[in-house]
């Protein structure tokens, strides 16, 4: 049978919230639901920009209910039951879990509850985000559960060719693990670049740097005011911070380093578009990142990226054709090609236009979500041609 023709009942089970795993759930539950896939979501809240009012969507809310006798409440028991209930239901094919744990711990302990039961249970694929291996398999109490969810999972995937590696050699494990990379459509532009450096208090002229990110410690937020600092000199220089985080914990230090002109902090925004096509230029200076959902947001808008060279981070922008890479750490490195550019507008073009066709062509929705559709085939034995 064609993949076209093929119409699966797909679980997606997933973080409900503004973070890179939910969202590049979300965003493939609605494309699949698009081609006429079936689509139930199971979380503890709706996610992110969902709307259950379009066809072929489902949300199934875990509920969770506090008992004296449990200082900690549970989740994943009450995940497992919902998946359970949402399969008697609906006979899914596939559940398809983002994040290891616990989300592919309560998937496959709901497939063994079925499987007991004489019913046949969907299949498992699971994909691996980054901080599930590159921060909680590294924890004693957490790895022999991921190892075991990851190695008894019917299909595993990775959102890049080093969170991959990685994998293998935190884990050991021989697994089958499939890349496929993350996604990005840009949403239409709503607000023009004008209104909203007018509502930054920025003039037309300046130099935007613009960072998203959910200021996690692995995201090196001080290096990036740090390279702030560094600019100072350079009265049109503006950083924007996008932030899905609190920022109060960094205002002594843009107070330390005297950027707080120079610098705009905006909470939890929804239209991200609005914002990147007003900026001129991306800043992401994380430790580590398996993929940097940022990073491709802001290529997909036309604006070339200053980079870490870290974990998948070259497998996305490409240095020297979409921006520039720099090692963890180097804000000189990061100061030295804003000055550059800051200089050279033909030149910060030209990079955010190869940018922009580079993630149409690499990350389109149609072919990343067309690889899940294949994969789900073959990790369900259903034959496509
Ligand atoms: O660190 C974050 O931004 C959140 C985290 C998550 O699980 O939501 O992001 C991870 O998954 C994203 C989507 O696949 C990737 O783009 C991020 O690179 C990855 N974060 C890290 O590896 C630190």
């Amino acid at each position: 049978m064609k993949i076209e023709n093929l119409k699966l009942k797909i679980g997606i089970i997933c973080y409900p919230s503004v973070g890179g795993s939910g969202i590049v759930a979300t965003n493939l539950g609605k494309a699949l639901a698009a081609l006429g896939h079936e689509v139930h979501f199971i979380s503890y809240d709706r996610p992110f920009g969902l709307d259950v009012k379009k066809p072929n969507l489902f949300f199934h809310q875990v509920s969770i209910n506090e008992y004296p006798l449990f200082k900690y409440p549970d989740y994943t028991l009450p995940l497992t039951e919902t998946i359970l209930m949402v399969h008697q239901r609906y006979t899914l094919d596939v559940v398809h879990v983002h994040y290891a744990v616990p989300h592919a711990t309560a998937a496959l302990f709901a497939k063994r509850i079925l499987a007991t039961g004489g019913a046949v249970p969907p299949k498992i694929v699971t994909t691996l985000h980054g901080t599930d291996i590159t921060l909680l398999a590294q924890d004693p109490n957490l790895f022999t559960v991921i190892k075991y969810s990851i190695e008894r999972s019917d299909g595993v995937t990775a959102v890049s060719h080093s969170l991959k590696s990685d994998t293998i050699s935190t884990l050991q494990t021989d697994k089958p693990i499939e890349v496929i990379h993350n996604f990005y459509t840009p949403e239409k532009i709503t607000q023009s670049p004008s209104a909203i450096r007018k509502k930054l208090k920025i003039s037309d002229d300046d130099f935007l740097a613009i960072h998203l990110s959910n200021l996690r410690p692995v995201k090196r937020i001080p290096d990036l005011l740090q390279i702030a600092k560094l600019m100072k000199g350079r009265k049109n220089f503006k950083l924007l911070i996008l932030a899905g985080g609190d920022f109060a914990q960094f205002r002594p230090l843009v107070k330390k380093y005297g950027i707080a002109k120079s610098l705009a902090v905006l909470e939890n925004i929804a239209d991200i578009g609005s914002y990147i096509n007003a900026s001129d230029i991306g800043l992401y200076t994380s430790e580590t990142e398996s993929f940097g959902m940022g990073i491709l947001e802001t290529m997909a808008y036309g604006k070339p990226v200053l980079a870490t060279r870290a974990g998948g981070i070259p497998e996305v922008l490409r240095d020297g054709a979409d921006g520039y890479l720099f090692p963890v750490g180097s804000t000189t490195g990061f100061a030295k090609k804003l000055a550059e550019l800051m200089a050279n507008p033909d030149l910060t073009a030209a990079l955010g236009r190869s940018a922009a066709s580079h993630a149409r062509e690499k990350f389109s929705s149609g072919a990343i979500v067309r690889q899940y559709l294949e994969f789900y085939c073959h990790s369900c034995d259903k034959r496509t041609n």
